[in-house]
């Protein structure tokens, strides 16, 4: 009885189309670098998924950098916060949400391949695990404060 599951969820995901992320949204997306002589830069948003099923993202790219990375922030054992790839990507459960923000996960721009100036639109990409594709226009905004440091009069010192 129970051998013949995986040949029944099989099929089932045979007959059905292969579908995209139907519900997702990016909101409030912006890109920054820390500096203008920055090699690297990231983007933040808050990833919404309004489908009724659960999907994934896996990668994502752009024209700005030589490669692009789905990163997250941890702890190692010396106590130093170290960024890593996310291991298997970012799952978006049904009717879920998921922010990318500073000191945490978030699209990471390796090798810039030009700045990123103030007030520029960069062009992102994101990768479904199922191959989908949706493509985002991203602002950037180097003066944005991280969320919940209050209000800074100083000039912002980027560190992520
Ligand atoms: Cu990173």
């Amino acid at each position: 009885m129970f051998r013949t599951l995986p040949i029944a969820a099989a099929a089932a995901l045979l007959a059905m189309p292969a579908l995209a992320c139907d519900g997702f949204e990016a909101d409030d997306a912006y890109a920054r670098a820390a500096t203008a002589m920055s090699q690297s830069g990231a983007a933040f948003m808050v990833l919404r998924n309004q489908g009724d099923s659960d999907c994934r993202i896996t990668g994502a790219r752009s024209d700005v950098a030589q490669r692009v990375e789905l990163h997250t922030h941890i702890e190692d054992e010396q106590g130093v916060m170290r960024m890593v790839e996310i291991e298997g990507g970012i799952a978006l459960p049904a009717n879920g949400e998921h922010a990318l923000e500073r000191g945490g996960d978030h699209v990471m721009f390796l090798g810039l391949n030009r700045p990123l100036e103030q007030g520029d639109v960069i062009a992102l990409t994101l990768i479904f695990e199922d191959g989908a594709e949706v493509a985002l226009e991203v602002p950037v905004d180097n003066e944005r404060q991280p969320m919940g440091h209050g209000h800074s009069h100083g000039h912002g010192h980027g560190n992520d």
